[in-house]
């Protein structure tokens, strides 16, 4: 499956950016093109001076309402991200639609950090935009839920991502969760910490797509997983992860395979990496609300046998059993074995219901404050207005 990414703000452009380096090494390690376009879309110069492989030229950088914003940003008000992303949308159709490989893509994936401004206000009408034009390819959205502390410094973030999240799932064909909260890592400074959890984030989409791309016979599986199984899948609410365990070869003493030793242990390394990929879940969510699942084992061929892909398929169907489960083999040549799992139209995530109830709180909170029920008078704010003024 052949993906443009689109990402939009600082998080987002930072994301696609990831994603051109997935590409980058698709190209060189397998000789695949999975990704027909990566854009970095933003009102900030400097953020998009900031990016590291989309390369640096005015169609793949793209800046946006420079004559409101004169390239600094929208500060955290993502109505104002919506509105220029509505004002340059054309502008930023035109380019992406220009681009060498557009005629080769399956589908679109825009990126945004939904606490921000420009990426969590511009993502959902970017994505109504190109369903209306594209009503042939989906449109996922890959959101980014922010880190516990910036709820408590900023009323705003509550907000922009009660906001953001609604507007995407009402234009997207399905929404990716990605919560931050759930990579960090203490001990690592702040950039390495985001590099780390982008890097988390593009990870399970690599053999996805490179899986129904492959021409090489030995890397074709069983059950080839292509594009239509991903696009059949992928509906509203959806998380993804992915997980790894090592394989080894048992031996006995005259150094022969212990074949039947091997079939069991690969079967157990194969719902080990399962359980990982579960635990691993881009934001916490309870897999019976989940109607959807796919699963994709990638494993060397040898490895891979019918055992292994049915226990899979049961485990999956134990802990989801109203989802329809789709599959597909993957035969790689390193001695792993990996599984990308995605766990799709859940009908509830309690992040995800916990932001739009604090959204409605804060919002009727402001109004009463508005309209002088509660009073936002503090401090010398009270005193002051007895004292004359001078002006
Ligand atoms: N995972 C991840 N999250 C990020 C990254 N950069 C920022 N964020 C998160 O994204 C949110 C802020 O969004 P930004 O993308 O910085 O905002 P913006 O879209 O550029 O909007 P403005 O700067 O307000 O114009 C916060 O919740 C950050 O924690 C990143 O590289 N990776
Ligand atoms: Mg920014």
């Amino acid at each position: 499956m052949k993906l443009i990414v689109i990402g939009l703000g600082q998080c987002g452009g930072r994301i696609a950016d990831e994603f051109a380096r997935l590409n980058a090494k698709a190209r060189s390690s397998r000789g695949l093109n999975i990704i027909t376009g990566a854009f970095a879309v933003n009102t900030d110069i400097a953020d998009l001076h900031g990016l590291r492989t989309i390369k640096p030229r005015y169609d793949t950088r793209i800046l946006i309402g420079n004559k409101k914003t004169q390239g600094h940003g929208v500060g955290k008000i993502n109505e104002l991200g919506a509105e220029v992303a509505r004002e340059d949308s054309d502008k930023i159709i035109e380019t992406i639609r220009s681009s060498k490989y557009f005629q080769d893509t399956d589908a679109f994936l825009l990126c945004a950090g939904a606490a921000g401004g420009t990426g969590s206000g511009a993502i959902s009408v970017i994505t109504q935009q190109i369903k209306e034009r594209y009503v042939d390819k989906p449109v996922y959205n890959l959101v980014v839920l922010p880190f516990e502390h910036e709820e408590s410094t900023e009323d705003r973030t509550v907000y922009n991502v009660a906001t953001c999240l609604k507007s995407s799932y009402l234009v997207a064909d399905a929404v990716f969760l990605v919560d931050n909260q759930r990579y960090v890592m203490k001990d690592r400074h702040i950039m390495g910490n985001l590099h780390r959890i982008n890097t988390v984030i593009a990870q399970p989409f690599y053999d996805m797509l490179c899986a129904g791309e492959e021409k090489k016979a030995r890397h074709i599986g069983a059950k080839i997983l292509d594009a239509g199984d991903i696009i059949q899948t992928l509906v509203g609410w959806t998380t993804l992860g992915y997980g790894r365990s090592q394989t080894s070869i048992f031996k006995n003493s005259f150094g022969r395979n212990l074949h039947f030793l091997n079939k069991a242990t690969e079967t157990q390394k194969g719902i080990r990496a399962l359980d990982s990929a579960i635990s691993g879940l881009s934001v916490k969510c309870n897999p019976l609300d989940s109607k959807r699942a796919l699963y994709l084992v990638s494993a060397p061929a040898k490895e891979i046998n019918v055992d292994l892909i049915k226990e899979m398929g049961a485990h999956i169907k134990n802990m989801a059993p109203e989802a329809i489960i789709r599959s597909g083999d993957y035969p790689r040549e390193k001695g792993s074995v990996d599984v990308t799992l995605i766990l799709s139209e859940l009908s509830d995530v309690e992040k995800v219901r916990n932001y739009f109830t604090k959204a409605i709180n804060l919002m009727s909170e402001l109004k009463k404050r508005q309209e002088g029920v509660i009073s936002t008078q503090r401090g010398i704010d009270i005193t002051i207005k007895d004292i004359p003024s001078l002006l």
